[in-house]
């Protein structure tokens, strides 16, 4: 039927249902409605950059095949995805400036936020070439903060020290002779704005470097500074067992999702769910379960092991359970429909960030300097709702996949570690070598409406896994791949071909855990893709080779944010083929599509690789890693 075609997940498939009976708007209902959508804009050849526009372009070549400036198509689709891809790493730049400045107003003891990993704290130090003998942890985090808001501030004409720091070196050279190295990110991100504006660049060619310049700022300036910052405040994720999948609301507990991105609230919201306990106990409840969507959910459950509830596509579900008391948002995917389906049940919705405001949800501003206060109201608010519930509406779908999470670099490395402790890459490096492991491919990214959610992500993993090719997820990626129960020790019998399931048992064993390692391996949130960047560099320096020439690829195989397109584009400027299953507005221009997916691999060697079937999309990426495993001789 209809329903079945909107997602792979009983879960959301149960509610889907139960939102049709209680008369609720999906965001699939939504998509319907837009049907058909608009042909210009799906091919990226409208542009509105001046108020003399809009203009478009006839793909059909009967119409207009200029914009009234004169920009042709290609200008205009460059132009498009350079800001789309700008906007990206706006986004993860923000995130990363949160956590820069909270590690600071820690470290001057200016908020209750103790650094949780001094470790971490010595190693970034040390990547950044600051000596941290006989320094207080205080004093270190103090001088990387100044490092990184030297970036952040840099006003000379040298690389960005987070890029400089922490890129392969063949990759740096590559890079610096393509002259894309980013400076300062605002600068960067300034700049493509001010390149795109009406009258500015018009070479197709010219811009998509300045798009791959925008992977950098997104890479470095956001993902890997981001990830820094967190771990060294919050702690480097180490395994943890949980379970996937809206099944982990309880009845009898007050349930309380976070949503969003940036874990400087839900930490705190997490340990306070714990502190406030008797009072949800005095109303009747058993307790306050926490529960994650989307990469906020990613980061709780990578640190502190809570529970996923959802990803991207049925977040408004969640509140269709009648389950949820209250649910906290901070940034970024984050529909604004929530808060009319809070207002048919008894749910709180909780906006928490001065630049996103919900019109019906309930604002408690959070500032790192109030933030326990913050995260009490929220945690009593969600309690008081829990009186409210109207048990004829609750509906929890008894669906959950249990998981272990927690796969950093660090934690990789510790598994690995136990079949060699000195050289820890190396069992991962000889099994590559070998062919016991084809390959690695990371899966990242969202969910997309225009695809039955999950099922791209979970059957072009099949595929890979019985390929023997070893998978690390991401983002709403690993969501969806906890909740088909590919994250667990019984996912490896049950996916992973015969050469990769000896050695995930290997070193299952190795690390004591009794079991095989999982097929896919949790390596986080969003932003946590700088751990697969590091896992690659570090694989790059063992072997001693360009990450252009591992046997690595990546794929967004359902992406829909442009987060997703900055993230790929850096994944591309590291050299690596990068898949994407559902096309993003550039077909209008032949030459920038051809620039994308085949052209670019001769200048940076990284390409984006577009097919919207699933095992096709794996089998390609499989030749792939077989043409680079050729090329190294392996
Ligand atoms: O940063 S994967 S839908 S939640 S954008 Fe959004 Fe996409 Fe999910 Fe995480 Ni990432
Ligand atoms: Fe039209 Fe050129 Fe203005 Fe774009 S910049 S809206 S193509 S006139």
């Amino acid at each position: 039927t209809m329903l079945n075609v909107r997602s792979i997940d009983p879960a959301a498939q149960d509610l889907i249902k139960k939102a049709h009976k209680d008369g609720i708007e999906t965001v699939w209902d939504r998509y319907d409605k837009q049907q058909p959508q608009c042909g210009f804009g799906s091919l990226g050849v409208c542009c509105r950059h001046c108020i003399q526009g809009p203009c478009r372009i006839d793909p059909f070549g009967q119409g207009p095949d200029k914009g009234i400036c004169g920009a042709t198509a290609d200008v205009i689709v460059a132009r498009n995805l350079l800001r789309q891809v700008a906007a990206g790493a706006a986004a993860h730049v923000d995130h990363a400036y949160d956590a820069v400045e909270a590690l600071e107003l820690a470290a001057q003891g200016k908020i209750d936020y103790p650094i949780a990993d001094a470790g971490k704290l010595k190693a970034v130090a040390s990547g950044l070439g600051i000596d941290s003998e006989g320094k207080e942890p205080d004093a270190l985090a103090l001088e990387v903060v100044r490092v990184a808001y030297g970036d952040m501030g840099n006003h000379h004409n040298r690389p960005m020290k987070w890029v400089s720091a922490h890129a392969p070196k063949q990759r740096l050279e590559v890079w610096e002779s393509l002259g894309i190295i980013p400076r300062n990110p605002d600068r960067e991100i300034r700049e493509a704005m001010h390149q795109t504006t009406m009258g500015m660049d018009a070479d197709p060619v010219n811009l998509l470097l300045a798009t791959a310049k925008q992977g950098l700022v997104d890479g470095y300036a956001g993902l890997k500074l981001a990830t820094d910052m967190q771990d060294i405040l919050f702690g480097t994720p180490a395994p943890v067992v949980t379970e996937a999948n809206l099944g982990v609301l309880k009845e009898d507990y007050v349930n309380l999702i976070v949503h969003g991105h940036v874990p400087l609230l839900s930490e705190k919201i997490v340990q306070w769910a714990k502190t406030l306990s008797p009072e949800a106990e005095a109303v009747g409840a058993k307790g306050v379960q926490v529960a994650g969507i989307c990469c906020t959910g990613n980061e709780v459950l990578m640190r502190q092991g809570v529970p996923l509830a959802t990803n991207y596509l049925a977040q408004e579900l969640a509140i269709v359970t009648g389950a949820v008391d209250a649910m906290v948002v901070d940034v970024q995917c984050i529909m604004p429909s929530l808060s009319q389906i809070s207002s048919c049940y008894h749910t709180e919705l909780i906006t928490t960030m001065p630049i996103v405001k919900i019109p019906g949800a309930t604002h408690v501003p959070f500032a790192l300097e109030k933030a326990d206060e913050a995260a009490q109201e929220i945690v009593r608010k969600a309690i008081g709702a829990y009186a409210r519930r109207d048990p004829n509406k609750v509906h929890i779908p008894d669906y959950r996949a249990k998981i272990i999470a927690g796969f950093s670099v660090e934690a990789i490395a510790g598994a690995l570690g136990k079949l060699d402790p000195v050289q820890p890459l190396k069992p991962l490096a000889d099994n590559i070598v070998n062919g016991n492991i084809v390959g690695v491919v990371a899966t990242v990214g969202c969910n997309n409406v225009k695809v039955t959610q999950d099922i791209f992500h979970v059957e072009m993993v099949k595929e890979l896994l019985k390929n023997n090719v070893l998978v690390v997820a991401t983002g709403c990626s690993a969501h969806a791949l906890a909740k088909a129960g590919m994250m667990n020790s019984e996912g490896t019998e049950r996916y992973a071909g015969n050469t990769l399931k000896a050695v995930l048992r290997a070193i299952g064993e190795a690390a004591g855990l009794g079991a095989p390692l999982p097929p896919v391996l949790h390596m986080g949130s969003c932003v946590d893709n700088s751990r697969i960047g590091d896992l690659v560099t570090a694989l790059a320096n063992y072997l001693g080779v360009d990450s252009a020439a591992l046997p690595v690829a990546a794929s967004a195989p359902e992406p829909q944010h442009e987060k997703a397109l900055s993230i790929g584009t850096w994944a591309v400027a590291m050299g690596i083929t990068t898949h994407l299953g559902v096309i993003p507005p550039v077909l209008g221009s032949k030459q920038v599509t051809e620039l994308l997916t085949v052209g670019l691999a001769e200048v940076i060697g990284g390409k984006f690789y577009v097919e919207t079937e699933p095992q096709k999309a794996a089998l390609g990426l499989i030749e792939d890693i077989r043409k680079k495993r050729q090329a190294l001789g392996l």
